[in-house]
């Protein structure tokens, strides 16, 4: 019996994935994998990297965020054309599953843990359900991924230490997805799980490494020591909360271990703003707190990759402007600069559903647009036209070359390190990448592939600074790359 597993990427947002760095490893399908018996013959497919052909298999399984859903759905029609069994789930799977299984013959929520092997056994038995719910699983009990499927040279290793958040920001999944509790894995199976990973470059998936549960930080700082004393040399990222800054010893054994990044959801400077959506956590450490966390963090020489949105309902085009000037000004590194967009199963969602103010609302062709580039939701203070153009103005000045080598120098200066400073410009080369896709070409003054303005001579700036850049690379670069690949 042949499995085939099949990450599906939306064919008209490609912009996040043109990067090698930019594609990574659906850690569900390897945990689907992990899961399934060893009589089944597994073959993966992950769209990142090639464009999906029809290919024999007995069972068909697809995973998806909702911007991709619809390409999942064109996959899962050639194959219930041939008469292939599809099966279904993942985050949109979880959230609309009505909609999914008029495209899919079974749809699984929650994690696989709890439904796969129940859901195999029917359909070996040919009974095979239309819905099967895994809901929340026992920590213990999700197995060891299986990283042999991933044959494409993914960058990054993934890696998920620990599930759940209680806080359920408004325009968040993951509270619906993964549970109002962390459930945190054993920090011994970890290092086990971590020395089977082979890439040098590391990714906990975690929404947050060090949550607020008691003993957190002390879980955090065995698990950094253990990656130093196993011999576990990784440059990794992760995602955490403001309180990633409270405890000087994290900070510390993070940054020995290999941290190099740390992804923060900081969304607005204006308490008004996190308000508009939940964003209690940063309300109550305070928006004055976010620079002396931010040079702390530095300190120890890691990055900030600050996650911001904007079109909040209090938003009006001066405070999208004062926002960018924000991040400008602030001392994050690297920025991911989103319109708010209403996920399914978020909270979000549903207030908007409720007062219908869900633009985008053609399902499921419109879920193609739901990668937060776009104005899915009517604002009180802007019409979509105008955040839209908004958005388009403050991306073009965020991530054209020049700021984006302004805050490259600034990280150096901040962090000291030069890997750092070199990873936060190419994040935000990425985020470049994904922002621009619809603008650039249409965009009378945009820019070019080297983002740098397409009708202005090279700057004087710009000159100067690929000097530098090169004086570096000559000096430092090489004895870091061969240090990083030993
Ligand atoms: C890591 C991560 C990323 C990474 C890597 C993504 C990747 N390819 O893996 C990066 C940073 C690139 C990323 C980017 C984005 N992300 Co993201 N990301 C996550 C995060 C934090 C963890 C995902 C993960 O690996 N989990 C661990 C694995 C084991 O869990 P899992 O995939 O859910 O799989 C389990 C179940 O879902 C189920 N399952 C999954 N697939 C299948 C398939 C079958 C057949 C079965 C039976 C079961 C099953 O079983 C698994 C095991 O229990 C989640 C939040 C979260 N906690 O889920 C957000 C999340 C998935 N991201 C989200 C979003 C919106 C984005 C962005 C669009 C944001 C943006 N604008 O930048 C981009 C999209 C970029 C792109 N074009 O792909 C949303 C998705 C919401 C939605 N409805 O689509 C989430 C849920 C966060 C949120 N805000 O709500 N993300
Ligand atoms: S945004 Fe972060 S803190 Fe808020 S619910 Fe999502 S994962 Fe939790």
């Amino acid at each position: 019996m042949k499995l085939l597993l099949i990450n599906p990427v939306n064919k008209k947002r490609k912009g996040f994935i043109i990067d090698q760095s930019t594609r990574f490893m659906p850690l569900g399908l390897g945990i689907v994998a992990a899961l399934t018996p060893a009589h089944w013959e597994l073959e993966f497919v992950d769209e990142s990297f090639e464009d999906f052909i029809f290919r024999p298999a007995d069972l068909v399984a697809l995973t998806g965020f909702t911007a991709n859903v619809q390409r999942a759905y064109e996959i899962a029609a050639m194959y219930r054309e041939a008469g292939i069994p599809t099966v279904m789930g993942g985050i949109h799977a979880s959230m609309c599953p009505e909609e999914v299984m008029t495209y899919v013959d079974t749809v699984v929520t929650g994690e696989a843990e709890g439904a796969w092997p129940a859901f195999l056994a029917d359909f070996e038995a040919g009974t095979p359900g239309r819905l099967y719910e895994g809901g929340i699983t026992d920590i213990d009990a999700v197995p060891r991924v299986r990283r042999d499927i991933y044959k494409y040279p993914y960058i990054y290793d993934l890696v998920q230490t620990s599930r759940g958040c209680p806080n359920g920001c408004d325009f968040c999944s993951v509270t619906q997805l993964c549970g109002k509790t962390y459930r945190e894995r054993k920090v011994e199976d970890i290092l086990d799980e971590l020395e089977e990973t082979t890439r040098p470059m590391l990714f906990f998936v975690d929404d947050n490494l060090i949550n607020n549960k008691k003993g957190a930080a002390e879980r955090a700082i065995s698990l950094f020591k253990g990656m130093i004393s196993r011999g576990i040399r990784k440059v990794w990222f992760s995602q955490a909360a403001l309180n990633f800054a409270d405890n000087d010893e994290v900070l510390y054994w993070a940054r020995k271990s290999g941290c190099n990044m740390i992804l923060m959801g900081i969304e607005a400077e204006t308490p008004q703003a996190l308000s508009d959506v939940r964003k209690n956590l940063n309300l109550s450490r305070g928006v004055d707190s976010y620079n002396r966390i931010f040079r702390k963090i530095h300190r120890h020489g890691i990055g900030i990759l600050g996650f911001m949105i904007f079109g909040m309902d209090s938003d009006k085009e001066a405070d999208l402007y004062a926002r960018r000037d924000f991040i400008e000004r602030c001392s994050v590194d690297s920025y991911q600069c989103t319109i708010l967009t209403p996920l399914p199963g978020t909270a979000l969602f549903h207030r908007m559903k409720a007062q219908n103010r869900i633009i985008l609302n053609d399902y499921p062709a419109d879920w193609q647009q739901y990668d937060n580039t776009r104005a899915a939701i009517t604002m009180p203070n802007m019409t979509p036209g105008e955040i839209e153009s908004a958005m388009h103005e403050i991306w073009l000045s965020l991530y054209n070359k020049e700021a984006m080598r302004r805050k490259m120098f600034r990280t150096l200066w901040n962090t000291k390190s030069f890997m750092t400073a070199y990873w936060a410009y190419a994040s935000n080369h990425n985020y470049g990448r994904m922002f621009f896709e619809n603008i650039s070409l249409s965009h009378p003054d945009g820019v070019d592939e080297k983002f740098e303005w397409k009708h202005r001579s090279r700057s004087a700036y710009l000159k100067f600074t690929d000097r530098v850049i090169w004086l570096i690379y000559l000096v430092s670069w090489k004895r870091m790359i061969k240090r990083l690949t030993a």
